[in-house]
């Protein structure tokens, strides 16, 4: 009777043990799509950075090129008062706050070329502050 039941503790202190093992052993094949997704990521490629400065009444560079599908980083910032920084087509509209940088991501679904506006009056000159975005195939 006493062996019976030392026995049976110890199965069940087994079967627990087993059952733990059992969780926490991750099949193979998920290990192996988890290094392919983490590969992915490593290889994607990291979006280019282009800087564009604004100033009373224009933005520098005047014109910039982007590829089609890929995603690229602008880098705003304005040396003077807030500026806008708008563009229905690529989807961008942002502030340009002076002595600050706003980043912002974008990655243009169509070729073409678009204008990208100041939004945010800024004075006399506001409504010619322009710059052209190529979008290249
Ligand atoms: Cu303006």
């Amino acid at each position: 009777m006493k062996t019976k039941t030392i026995n049976k503790i110890v199965s069940t202190i087994l079967l627990a043990g087993i059952c733990e093992i059992g969780l926490a052993f991750v099949p193979p094949a998920v290990n192996l799509a988890r290094a392919q997704q983490a590969a992915n990521a490593a290889t994607e490629p990291t979006p280019k950075v282009i800087e564009i400065s604004a100033k009373k009444f224009e933005f520098s560079p005047s014109q910039i090129t982007l590829k089609k599908g890929e995603p690229a980083i602008l880098r705003l910032t304005s040396s003077d008062r807030v500026h806008g920084f708008m563009s229905k087509p690529l989807k961008i509209d942002t502030d340009i706050a002076a002595g600050k940088t706003t980043d912002i991501a974008v990655t243009p679904d169509s070729a073409g070329d678009f204008t990208v506006i100041c939004d945010h009056y800024c004075g006399t000159g506001h409504g010619n502050m322009k710059m052209k975005v190529s979008v290249v195939e």
